[in-house]
This record gives structure tokens, C-alpha cells and sequence, in this order.
């Protein structure tokens, strides 16, 4: 039988999340990575994010993105439930700007590990960048594709340098 085409799954706790999240799922589709993208809930849909979450495992998910604001448990529910590598990415959703989140998955026990990105947009695109990256330690091509990126990403900021100095300069 040949191996599932891996693919990262995104859960997101609402889908108010979405705007945020989008960055991740652009991310990941400029890589050329396949996802899923769920809105399921560690508190108002215990059982549904349960059961995906068991699923998509059994069909290949290699990498799994969780985003929630507010009391954010979803990456830490995930985790709870898979071997595979949980990225944590919260939400500022509420009057504490993200930092509630932030705190709620990033802390979690020792011996279920979650990665946690920054609040917000970055961290949405990290998000998405790090996944890619662990797709890559089992994909050469992927890992060309982001080599050329972060090699166009350092021209930029070096472009961005030179056009500062001649302004300076007048
Ligand atoms: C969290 O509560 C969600 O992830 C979202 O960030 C926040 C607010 O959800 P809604 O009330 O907008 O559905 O569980």
C-alpha cells in the first residue's frame, strides 16, 4: 500500500480566527503544502475536535496547527491527543489582546509539548513557515522552495537597505 500524502492540518477554535489564520493556509499553498483547515473547539466541540483530530492523524496529517484565542486549549487538546508536532498559535481575540492566549498555549506540562509562535499575523506566517519546515526534513524539493525563499527574503532586506543609504545620502 503506498504511504499517505502527507498534509498539515489547521484547527482553528472560531471561525473569527480565520483572518489570522488565512496567513498560515497562504504560507503553506505558496510552498505548495496541502492542508486542511477546520473550525473545531476545545471547549464548545470537545468531541468533533476528538475525532478529527484521531482521523486526520490515520490519514497522514504530519503536522498540526492549532489557533485559538482567548482561554486557548485547542493546541494544547491536540497535542494531548497526537505523536505528531503541534504548533500553537494564538489568537488576540479579546480584551487582553492576545496575551491570555499567548500564555494559555505556550504553558503547557512537561511531556506534551506544543510550539508556540507569536500572537497575530507573524505568527500565523511562522506558523505556516515551520510546518513547511518539518514537511522539508522528509522532502528535498520542499526544502529548495524555502531555501529560495529566505535567500529572496534576505535580498529584499538588503534592497530595502541600499534604497535607505542613497535617500540618506541626498
Ligand atoms: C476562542 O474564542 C476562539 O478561538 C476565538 O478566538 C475566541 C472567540 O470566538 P468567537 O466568540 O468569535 O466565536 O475559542
Amino acid at each position: 500500500m503506498s504511504k499517505p500524502q502527507p498534509f498539515v492540518a489547521i484547527l482553528m477554535g472560531s471561525d473569527s480566527d480565520f483572518p489570522i489564520v488565512s496567513a498560515a493556509v497562504e504560507v503553506l499553498e505558496g510552498f505548495g503544502v496541502h492542508c486542511e483547515v477546520r473550525v473545531t473547539s476545545a471547549h464548545r466541540t470537545p468531541e468533533a475536535t476528538h475525532s478529527y483530530v484521531r482521523d486526520a492523524d490515520t490519514r497522514g496529517c504530519a503536522v498540526f496547527i492549532a489557533a485559538a484565542g482567548m482561554a486557548a486549549h485547542l493546541a494544547g487538546a491536540v497535542a494531548a491527543l497526537t505523536l505528531k508536532p503541534v504548533i500553537g498559535l494564538p489568537i488576540d481575540a479579546g480584551p487582553l489582546a492576545g496575551m491570555d492566549s499567548l500564555l494559555s498555549t505556550v504553558q503547557m506540562p512537561a511531556g506534551v509539548p506544543v510550539a508556540c509562535v507569536a500572537i497575530g499575523k507573524a505568527g500565523a506566517k511562522n506558523a505556516g513557515y515551520l510546518a513547511a519546515q518539518i514537511l522539508a526534513l522528509d522532502d528535498a524539493a520542499l526544502a529548495k522552495r524555502l531555501a529560495a525563499d529566505r535567500a529572496a527574503s534576505a535580498q529584499s532586506v538588503a534592497e530595502k537597505n541600499r534604497n535607505l543609504q542613497q535617500q540618506l545620502k541626498k
